[in-house]
């Protein structure tokens, strides 16, 4: 018999120090007077597009340094970096989501006094990077018409998790068949206190008042 046995909750220590990390991130973004954004949602719903357009909007306002959560390429940095934004890569190889740590790594090497305004990509993933907290002001999710008519009443603890929902590729909603307001019904009837914005990012529609929504 051992001596003495520990039970290790790996859940809870991994959770733990990712709050640990989170907050140091919260205190690193605030000291520097930035407001950071983390853009969740599944595999091409269109966080880079939105994220694109974005930055268009508001680059002459703000300095904005957008931070890509990607498994291995600098495809979508590389997209916003032809906006003239500035770009850090995280490539996580084997991990379907961003951690605070890895974020924290990340902002090692940059001298944030030149930025008030962060967006974070992440991992293309509907489910794990909610239950990161990155230490940001807002975590948005994106959820695209293309996914069908149940994404969110699907993925009620994600909605859950977020400050904000964004629906996008409206513009494809008639074609797919899929009834934008019944989605927004949908992110009511898990929370009704979570703002919800329908947007076609490529056709730069409803970008202004998510826009707003933000407090940008
Ligand atoms: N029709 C239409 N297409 C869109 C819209 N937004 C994005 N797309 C297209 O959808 C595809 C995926 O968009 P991305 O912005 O790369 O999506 P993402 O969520 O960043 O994808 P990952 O980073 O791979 O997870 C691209 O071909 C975009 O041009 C939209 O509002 N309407
Ligand atoms: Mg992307």
């Amino acid at each position: 018999m051992p001596e003495r046995t520990v039970e290790i909750d790996i859940r809870k220590d991994l959770f733990g120090a990712n709050e640990e990390a989170a907050a140091m991130n919260a205190a690193t973004f605030k000291d520097h007077g930035i407001t950071a954004i983390d853009i969740m949602g599944s595999v091409g719903t269109g966080k880079t597009q939105i994220i694109e357009a974005l930055c268009d909007r508001l680059k002459g306002m703000y300095r904005i340094l957008m931070i890509a959560g990607d498994l291995a390429t600098t495809i979508d940095a590389d997209r916003v970096s032809s906006h003239g934004v500035d770009t850090v890569q995280i490539n996580t190889r084997t991990a379907c989501h961003l951690d605070a740590r890895m974020v924290r790594v990340a902002l090692n090497d940059v001298d944030l006094s030149l930025y008030d305004l962060v967006f974070i990509e992440n991992v293309g993933n509907l489910i794990c990077p909610a239950g990161y907290s990155l230490g940001v002001d807002k975590k948005v999710v994106v959820v695209s018409v293309t996914e069908g008519p149940y994404m969110v009443r699907k993925h009620p603890l994600t909605i859950k998790r977020s400050d904000m929902v964004v629906i996008n590729k409206i513009d494809l909603a008639e074609a797919i068949g899929v009834d934008v307001d019944s989605l927004v019904n949908d992110v009511r009837e898990v929370d009704a206190r979570i703002p919800v914005y329908s947007v076609s990012a490529k056709s730069d529609t409803g970008i202004d008042r998510l826009i707003e929504g933000l407090g940008l």
